[in-house]
């Protein structure tokens, strides 16, 4: 069944005649355009896509002949082409994306359509997303393997001395390099204390020996991200921070090895917080265990101790426990996994020890 077939599937079961989609990942996935401005309005009659002559040509090329192509010259026409499609097909509910609509478009398309019911929806598409292809696997496993590699070169690289932001640059110019279409979100480099910021973006501070450092990195590929985190140290490393990270592995590995198949969404992020809690850790582990990845490097399933639902196969997924102590470091380690029916896959390699530069 095709994409757009399956969301008709929710459309009916939801009583909606229409949905009206303008969150561009949702965008590519249904029609296959990569570009930046297009709307698409898919109805339980008819499929449209509409966009403006900077990307006529590229939608031509990249989306799925089950859209009827519409180019607009101006905002105004975008509206008038969905009214129009409105009418043609007798909608009387249309779904709009509550999260990827904003209030001025949504008032103005109100206006537009005076006699019939916008009502805001959530995850109508991204539920769809949730199960990845073969072929959409193949392009993540591309995407952390590209990762993995620059990572590899970068670290090579890393000295006392040389800043956060020298080793982001040149972590996201080997993953160009590599093959990444983009940074799949800015580079984390926390080093020392500002490790115990969890999304500590990249400054101008120097690495100094003695310093843990967190890297959060993710490419692109063919549109799927990959996310990774790697906690190294420089120099001489206290003992306490060595036995932390063996804690936090030791946390990831339960986690990962709980998963699979039919396994409460909420399940991993529950072993690694017991075990941390067994080593007076878990107090420090202020965040949810991990998310799902694909296109978008943060869509569902969350995976934390309130997540509703089961792992499915084909879900792909973080596992990234971390502890962060204020004033002093923190540590984190991610890795990219496949749900499989029976357990589950890591993608590339884990991080078992503490690498010491
Ligand atoms: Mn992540």
């Amino acid at each position: 069944m095709t994409r757009i077939a399956e969301l008709r599937k929710i459309l009916l079961r939801k009583k909606l005649d229409a949905l009206l989609v303008t969150g561009s990942a949702n965008r590519n996935y249904l029609s296959g355009f990569t570009g930046s401005t297009a709307f698409l309005v898919v109805s339980l009659k008819s499929a449209l896509f509409v966009t403006d002559s900077r990307y006529i040509e590229q939608a031509g090329k990249e989306i799925s002949p089950e859209f009827e192509l519409a180019q607009v010259k101006s905002a105004k026409e975008y509206n008038g082409a969905i009214a129009d499609l409105v009418k043609k097909d007798k909608v009387r509910v249309m779904a709009v994306e509550a999260g990827n609509l904003v209030v001025s478009q949504f008032e103005t398309l109100k206006k537009y359509l005076p006699k019939k019911e916008l009502r805001p929806q959530t995850g109508l598409v991204e539920g769809l997303r949730e199960i990845k292809t073969k072929e959409e696997l193949e392009k993540i496993r591309k995407a952390v393997d590209i990762a993995e590699k620059a990572f590899q070169i970068t670290v090579k690289r890393i000295r006392p001395g040389i800043s956060e932001n020298e080793v982001a640059a040149e972590l996201e110019y080997n993953m160009r390099l590599l093959g990444s279409e983009r940074a799949a979100f800015p580079t984390i480099v926390a080093s020392g204390k500002r490790g115990a910021l969890p999304h500590g973006v990249a400054t101008d501070k120097k690495l100094n020996k003695g310093e843990l450092i967190v890297l959060d990195f993710g490419a692109v590929y063919k549109g799927y991200c990959s996310d990774l985190t790697r906690t190294i140290g420089l120099g001489i490393i206290v003992r306490q921070f060595k036995n932390h990270y063996k804690m936090v592995y030791e946390a990831q590995q339960k986690a990962i090895s709980s998963i699979s198949s039919g396994v409460l969404l909420s399940f991993p992020d529950k072993k690694a917080r017991n075990y941390l809690k067994k080593h007076r850790l878990a107090e420090f582990f202020t965040h949810g265990l991990g998310h799902g990845l694909g296109m978008e490097v943060h869509e569902r399933p969350s995976i934390n101790n309130v997540a509703k639902g089961f792992f499915q196969a084909g879900m792909v997924v973080t596992v990234e426990p971390g502890v962060y102590l204020k004033g002093q470091y923190g540590i984190r380690i991610e890795n990219d996994i496949i749900v499989k029916e029976k357990g589950c896959k890591v993608l590339g390699k884990d991080q078992q020890k503490l690498v010491i530069l």
